[in-house]
């Protein structure tokens, strides 16, 4: 329960019984201050195998490069050495699957299946940097192919299956990618959705010749075309051994599109070598695995915390990791607790926008199951307040368990801000420190370190392993540094933050054009454009509004400007909707449409977006007069009434 003492509400200390067999412990941290930086790095990579060891932890004379010289494979790391440990039978991957069917997979049997969907790539024509694209939902086919991708060196790139056909075919096309995987379709609550005919359409409207390979999700056969069958393939190549294709650490293991800055999606690359360890260390670190554990990270794997945290860190270390295909409502809202139930899950690892949800649904749910075999809890994706934090602990974590606070980024790979479960006090509300050996600051907009509770830019002011290739370009290390006054160079994350007296970082969202709504990452610029393709639409602005019901929490609002002869009405709103729908996906379409006949804007004639945000939360704008058009202000706020 939350104390009323201040003192006391301040600092929640994890459990004894946690901190006698955590895995990284207050002597693991004092061991990597004493070797330094970048030398620290070296420990966590020896969680992995590698064919041939680095010659240094890092290069950072021009590009950066973490590990030189080292060699290795990801697949043989999350699967073959886990059997040739003697594990092939442990269970890698258990799936539930949306109509209640369950799927587990041996590491025995995940072997089996990438060594032979790994040759079916290869007799495709895939050869090493080929970029091969998953398209599919929350089945295990989808971690399979990423390893059969991984152990010919061949890069994917997941799409989330939930995009348009307008959204694959971008990124088909900015990855030049020419072969792609997809299903017939999948469920999502108790519907089948056709899946194929988006990726049919998406691969019409790319300029080069698209392969694919087609996995039958749904009962009947996907209509014969031009496509293989993804079981006929794993059949016709059963029993093939694929030797794994040794990588150099900083060649490419994926590449992934999130929202950045501008209206494109952005295109963000991971390495192999300075990825996996940093995935791999983390989970063993913050997420505390090992090969006993059933980890469950509830992100769809077509998000980075996927990537990270369902496929390649627990399975790095050897551990069981869930894969659930459906929704935590469906058909009941006690789903997730029945799943953690039956799969004893050891770590849980969600969003705070599903934990607002549990909370709403009532804490009955959880607390009529029995989820003894919780450890550990972790939230990603944007801030929890101290009240979700406390109910997560308490209904979930039983009142016991640590709740790991993790602040990443799809551009850093893995978990940059948290705290350490076996070592440190956790403050609710409070992501924590920097993890050991990576170096972080909240800086002002000259880049000097602003001082304890004055609000900057979080920047990360050292190279780190999971750092996105894209960052380690350009001259020194980065294109995404800016200079600061004495020279020196940073990662600016664009979330703007703030430290206490004791050092723990607090969030306070995004400095920048990306919005962060139910978790998901999206671009402000790519959803406007979307809108002012719609005839009629002069002008758009998009803000996240606080919803409602408190449980999405965020909503997308859009202000929308006629043309001058057209009617904000009912018909355009869903223009706007379906527009938006079409070009990204359901996930991005405006909750709320409201109609002005002009945005807000400085003399200048930039949108303030700050001000529309202010209206649509109903928070007092304070000084307006500096606008070019000031009067629009008050009419916007006359026609919310909030
Ligand atoms: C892993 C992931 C990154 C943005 C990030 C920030 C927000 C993530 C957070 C958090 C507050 C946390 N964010 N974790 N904000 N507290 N613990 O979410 O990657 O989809 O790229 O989003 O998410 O705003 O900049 P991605």
């Amino acid at each position: 329960m939350v104390d009323s003492s201040p003192d006391e509400r301040e600092w929640v200390t994890p459990p004894e019984s946690f901190v006698e067999t955590a895995n990284v412990t207050a002597a693991d941290c004092e061991a990597f201050r004493e070797a330094g930086w970048p030398e620290c790095w070296e420990r966590p990579a020896d969680l992995l195998d590698w064919d041939r060891s680095f010659d240094s932890v890092l290069d950072d004379e021009g590009t950066t490069r973490w590990f030189p010289g080292g060699r290795l494979n990801a697949s043989y790391n999350c699967v073959d050495r886990h059997v040739e440990a003697g594990r092939g039978g442990e269970t890698a991957i258990s799936w539930e699957g949306k109509l209640g069917e369950t799927r587990t997979y041996s590491y025995r049997e995940l072997a089996d299946e990438v060594n032979a969907f790994a040759a079916a790539l290869r007799e495709m024509g895939v050869g090493e940097d080929d970029v091969v694209t998953l398209y599919l939902p929350m089945i295990p086919e989808l971690p399979v192919a990423m390893l059969a991708c991984a152990r010919i060196g061949a890069p994917h790139s997941v799409v989330f299956a939930g995009f348009s056909a307008d959204a694959l075919a971008t990124r088909l096309a900015g990855t030049e990618s020419e072969y792609l995987v997809t299903c017939d379709g999948y469920y999502r609550r108790g519907a089948a959705l056709d899946l194929k005919s988006r990726a049919d359409n998406a691969c019409v409207s790319v300029d080069h010749a698209v392969e694919q390979v087609v996995v039958n999700r749904l009962d009947d056969d996907p209509a014969a075309g031009d496509h293989r069958a993804y079981a006929d393939l794993v059949a016709d190549h059963a029993g093939a051994e694929i030797e794994p294709v040794s990588r150099e650490a900083d060649d490419l293991l994926f590449l992934i599109y999130t929202s950045g800055t501008t209206g494109e999606p952005t295109l963000v690359r991971h390495t192999t070598g300075g990825y996996l360890t940093h995935v791999a260390w983390t989970s063993h670190a913050v997420l505390d695995l090992g090969p006993e554990d059933t980890h469950w990270c509830s992100a769809d794997v077509g998000w980075i915390t996927g990537h990270s945290y369902a496929v390649y860190g627990p399975l790095a270390l050897g551990a069981t990791t869930v894969l659930y295909e459906g929704t935590p409502d469906h058909p009941e809202t006690d789903r997730l607790w029945e799943i953690i139930e039956r799969n004893e899950v050891d770590v849980f690892y969600t969003a705070p926008t599903s934990i607002r949800a549990f909370m709403k649904w009532g804490e009955q749910h959880p607390e009529s199951h029995d989820l003894s075999s919780l450890r550990l809890l972790g939230t990603v994706g944007e801030p929890i307040d101290e009240t979700a934090w406390h109910w997560y602990r308490d209904h979930v974590g039983d009142g016991e368990c640590p709740v790991v606070d993790t602040w990443w980024q799809t551009e850093t790979g893995g978990i940059v801000l948290s705290t350490l479960p076996g070592v440190d006090r956790m403050r609710p509300g409070a992501v924590g420190k920097s993890l050991p050996g990576i170096e972080t600051d909240v800086v002002d907009e000259l880049g000097e370190s602003a001082p304890p509770g004055e609000s900057g830019q979080l920047v990360v002011t050292r190279p780190w392993p999971g750092m996105a290739r894209s960052l380690c370009e350009g001259s020194g290390w980065g294109a995404r540094r800016t200079r600061t006054v004495d020279g020196e160079w940073q990662y600016a994350t664009g979330d703007n933050a703030v430290r206490d007296e004791d050092g723990y970082v607090h969030l306070l969202g995004r400095a920048d054009d990306v919005l962060k709504v139910s978790d998901r990452r999206l671009s402000t610029t790519e959803i406007e454009s979307a809108i002012v393709g719609v005839e009629g639409v002069a002008e758009a602005a998009v803000v996240v509004g606080e919803d409602a019901d408190a449980v999405r929490k965020s909503e997308i609002h859009a202000f929308v400007s006629p043309e001058s002869n057209v009617a904000g009405d009912d018909a355009l709103r869903g223009r706007v909707r379906e527009a938006v729908e079409e070009a990204i996906g359901p996930i991005a379409a405006p909750d709320v449409v409201t109609f002005t006949p002009s945005l807000p804007k400085t003399r200048s004639g930039k949108v303030v977006r700050r001000y529309l945000a202010a209206i649509a939360n109903g928070e007092d704008l304070g000084d307006t007069s500096a606008l070019r058009n000031p009067e629009v202000v008050g009419e916007l706020e006359s026609l919310l009434d909030r």
